[in-house]
């Protein structure tokens, strides 16, 4: 099994801009008629509908943003009756400021097509048992691939992360042979194997399918050989369905973008201007086929390049490489997307000064997440046992609004550097990915 949709897959490119302009239309119809933000968005812009004859008319669309979404919190942009949704998922976020992604069953039917492409493209047929081990509940990673998998035909295992012993046990008593997680889980997953005395040949796995989180040519490298396997990338985000928007083939040269169901462009973050193909710019999707969530021209803050090259694979689908860099502050940790602005509200609403410091670093494939706070001189006064009890409870409260816990370090007054500008806020330390790995 080469394809899970081969017509859809292997479309011929002028096929596929004739699909991406009638379908434009469509979608822009609809947006406009049942979506207020964006009606609005259009009016002050001076677009209407008529004006969008296809996809040469897209640049005419004004640019939605993460922000714009959570303005409209927590229904605003959806562009359906809420009876006709069967689900809703959610970015991580500050409380009450998420952003809420709604889905009708047939948004549903087509994101889970979208993660089966992915499974099949790595390998995977309906004889595979797949292991889900991204997390479940609001995450779309979890739900995706799961519904990918069921949509193969796969035997899948709802894993959801953590708890390695059963994940392992599973595993092996299952004969599990696609593993689908984020790296760094995966890196940790094949330590946790060789630890137990596990070589990669005598486990079951064939395939990983990871993303959620940037990684490098070399930890591909090194996963490969701890878990025995071919490690696949995948992407994708909250806001376009979750993952499965692209996937890399056998090839594992860049990710091949769903182009039946999003337009890609690649823009100036600082001008928005369109970019030519092959220009290092930001990845703006426009969904095609969504009913509840559309999506118009919406700015990933992904920085990347897309290429039209032939594909030895046959997909005619258009490759983006990996995320190279955000046009934004944001971090991901531990597959977790984090703001520095969600922690400096914890430590205001705690009582601290916003004197801090992040530094995330990547040790044995696994993120570690510090924060440097400074204490006043009355709390540096106070005696270890509270102060270390304060570090505590500033854990559990960033672990509250981020997901994830930090190790905090409370540090003497004065001691984080001033800087005369802008703040250094982040020292992130992982090493990203480069240009120089993209062959086209
Ligand atoms: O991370 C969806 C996903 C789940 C993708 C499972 C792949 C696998 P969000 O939590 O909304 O959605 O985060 C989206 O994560 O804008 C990228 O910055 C980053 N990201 C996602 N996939 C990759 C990847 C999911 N393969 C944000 N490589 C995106 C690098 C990625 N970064």
């Amino acid at each position: 099994m080469r394809y899970f949709n081969e017509p859809a897959e292997t479309m011929p490119v002028s096929r596929i801009r004739q699909m991406q302009s009638e379908k434009l239309v469509k979608q822009v119809q609809h947006v406009y008629e049942h979506c207020a933000p964006y009606r609005k968005k259009m009016d002050e812009k001076g677009v209407k509908p008529e004006d969008i004859h296809g996809i040469e008319d897209l640049h005419k669309l004004p640019f939605i943003s993460k922000d714009d979404l959570r303005e409209e919190y927590p229904r605003g942009f959806l562009a359906v009756p809420q009876k006709d949704c069967v689900r809703i998922q959610s970015t991580s976020g500050t409380t009450g400021r998420r952003v809420v992604a709604f889905y009708t069953q047939h948004d549903v039917d087509l994101w889970e097509e979208c993660c089966a492409r992915a499974i099949v493209a790595a390998g995977g047929t309906n004889e595979d048992v797949v292991q889900v081990s991204y997390g479940y509940g609001l995450f779309t990673g979890g739900p995706g691939l799961n519904g990918g998998s069921h949509k193969l035909g796969c035997l899948t295992l709802p894993m959801s992360s953590g708890n390695t012993d059963r994940q392992i046990q599973f595993m092996m008593d299952l004969g599990a042979t696609i593993l689908c997680c984020t790296p760094s889980y995966a890196a940790y997953l094949g330590e946790s194997l060789k630890e137990r005395g596990i070589k990669p040949e005598e486990n079951p796995l064939k395939v990983g399918i990871f993303g959620a989180e940037p990684w490098t040519e070399e930890m591909r490298r090194s996963i490969e050989e701890t878990l025995g396997i071919k490690a696949y990338d995948i992407y994708g985000l909250t806001e376009t369905s979750g993952p499965g928007v692209s996937f890399e083939c056998q090839e594992q040269q860049g990710m091949h973008i769903n182009e039946d169901h999003f337009i890609a462009e690649i823009i100036d973050p600082e001008t928005g201007e369109v970019l030519p193909e092959g220009s290092k710019g930001e990845l703006v999707f426009t969904s095609l086929d969504k009913e509840a969530f559309p999506l118009l021209r919406y700015r990933t803050r992904d920085i990347c390049i897309l290429s039209r090259k032939k594909c030895s694979c046959g997909r005619t689908f258009i490759r983006m490489t990996k995320p190279m860099g955000r046009s934004d502050d944001m971090l991901i940790i531990r597959g977790v997307n984090v703001f520095p602005s969600q922690i400096e509200t914890v430590l205001l609403k705690e009582g601290y000064s916003p004197n801090y410091q992040i530094v995330v670093d990547r040790e044995k494939n696994n993120d570690t997440f510090d924060i440097l706070v400074e204490m006043d001189e009355e709390t540096f006064s106070d005696t270890v046992s509270n102060i270390t009890a304060r570090e505590k409870a500033l854990v559990a409260a960033m672990r509250a609004m981020l997901g994830i816990g930090p190790a905090v370090h409370l540090v003497a007054p004065h001691t984080i550097q001033r800087s005369e500008g802008k703040a250094v806020r982040v020292i992130d330390k992982r090493k990203l990915v480069t240009d120089s790995q993209w062959k086209g």
